[in-house]
């Protein structure tokens, strides 16, 4: 759905037009996975796919909310009864960033709300962010806060972790809210400084595939949150603020302290060597040399499914059929659990690994995957 669309419907549900349309998109993690939480380094690109919402204000204390997606009228729900845990529906997302903002002390009138997305929920690739990011920029521009995009990435994240109730890290309302097209972003977590990496994968005859295992996941499950604890006791028992701190050179010593705590050895393992890998291809994408990402991306994965132990069996299938056909690099992305892995190809065997992890889906009695090529693409805006 376009920006007229879903203007159109705004004014079929609420009986004027909007006072503008936004856009924030999904993202795909090229690499740098579980390190947020850990005060380190990510980099992910934005999607074409995205949600948008036709938006207009309220004066009288109420939030309507209406979904093009999901089944159900316009929920009706009053800003001073926002409190967080209080919603186990889609609601929680974009009200959260409302009670986020006014608990920030922003002053938010209310608000009527039109949203259509086509980011694949459950997928691994941020469909949550894009709807938190574009509420969070609308009622920015609408109220004029003036609000910085990372500080709109930190409320969102705050609706998220309080108001939704999942633990998550800063990474995906980030890059929703800070990608640009043709670029991946090279984010440091600790303090947010960023940087545009030129990622023109088609200009070297490659190209990256998205597949999605559709197997859901959900990060406010108690799996994502063990590992995230578990970092956290590995950073005290090394007596660092968070394992950003243990350098990569210093990764065996640190090791060897922990002793026999082999759950947290594997997870420190994974952290200090990812965030090795987000800076191994930052000086490859930066040299032109994007091909030689692709044994980097896979290690990334091995590390992920023998170390942090978040893989599944579909995520491994993608993996390792892309590999088996020659694809120069492949891992899965996001939390993990499920979602979507990627493969990096080059640009004449996107239909024969397509087939090929088609067919070995098939074989192993798996549900179909959906795949499709990722191109980096705009961070969010106004449309209108
Ligand atoms: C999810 C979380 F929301 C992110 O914060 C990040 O931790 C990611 O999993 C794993 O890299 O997308």
């Amino acid at each position: 759905m376009g920006a007229e669309q879903v203007a159109e419907r705004f004014a079929e549900l609420y009986g004027s037009e909007p006072e503008g349309v936004w856009a924030a998109p999904g993202r795909v993690n090229l690499i740098g996975e579980h390190t947020d939480y850990n005060d380190g380094f990510v980099m992910p690109f934005a999607l074409p796919h995205q949600a948008i919402a036709a938006v207009s204000r309220r004066t009288d204390g109420v939030l309507r909310l209406h979904s093009a997606d999901i089944e159900g009228g316009v929920a009706q729900l009053r800003l001073d009864d926002l409190a967080p845990q209080s919603d186990a529906h889609w609601t929680a997302y974009p009200a959260g960033v409302v009670w986020a903002l006014r608990e920030a002390g922003h002053e938010i009138t209310g608000a009527d709300v039109h949203l259509s997305s086509t980011v694949p929920t459950g997928a691994g690739l941020s469909s949550s962010a894009a709807l938190e990011v574009v509420i969070a920029l609308a009622l920015n521009d609408l109220y004029d806060l003036g609000l910085k995009r990372w500080k709109l990435a930190r409320l969102c994240q705050r609706a998220e972790n309080v108001y939704v109730g999942a633990p998550t890290g800063i990474m995906d309302q980030t890059a929703s809210a800070c990608c640009e097209a043709g670029h991946a972003l090279f984010l440091d977590t600790r303090d947010l400084s960023q940087r545009q990496i030129p990622f023109d994968l088609a200009a070297e005859g490659l190209r990256l595939l998205v597949v999605d295992t559709q197997v859901k996941h959900a990060h406010s499950g108690g799996e994502y949150g063990k590992r995230r604890a578990g970092c956290e006791k590995g950073a005290a028992l090394l007596g660092v603020d968070a394992l950003r701190d243990v350098p990569y050179a210093g990764l065996d010593a640190a090791l060897a302290r922990l002793g026999d705590e082999e759950e947290i050895v594997r997870l420190v393992r994974h952290i200090v060597t990812e965030n090795h890998r987000v800076e191994q291809v930052v000086d490859l994408l930066t040299a032109g040399r994007a091909r030689a990402i692709g044994p980097v991306l896979t290690e990334g994965h091995a590390s992920l499914r023998d170390d942090f132990r978040i893989s599944c069996p579909e995520l491994d299938l993608v993996v390792d059929t892309a590999l088996a056909a020659g694809a120069p690099g492949a891992r899965m992305t996001g939390g993990g659990f499920g979602g979507s892995a990627i493969v990096l190809t080059e640009a004449a065997d996107v239909d024969t690994h397509t087939k090929a992890i088609e067919e070995a889906f098939a074989a192993a009695g798996f549900t179909a995957p959906r795949v499709f090529e990722a191109v980096p693409s705009a961070g969010a805006r106004r449309l209108v």
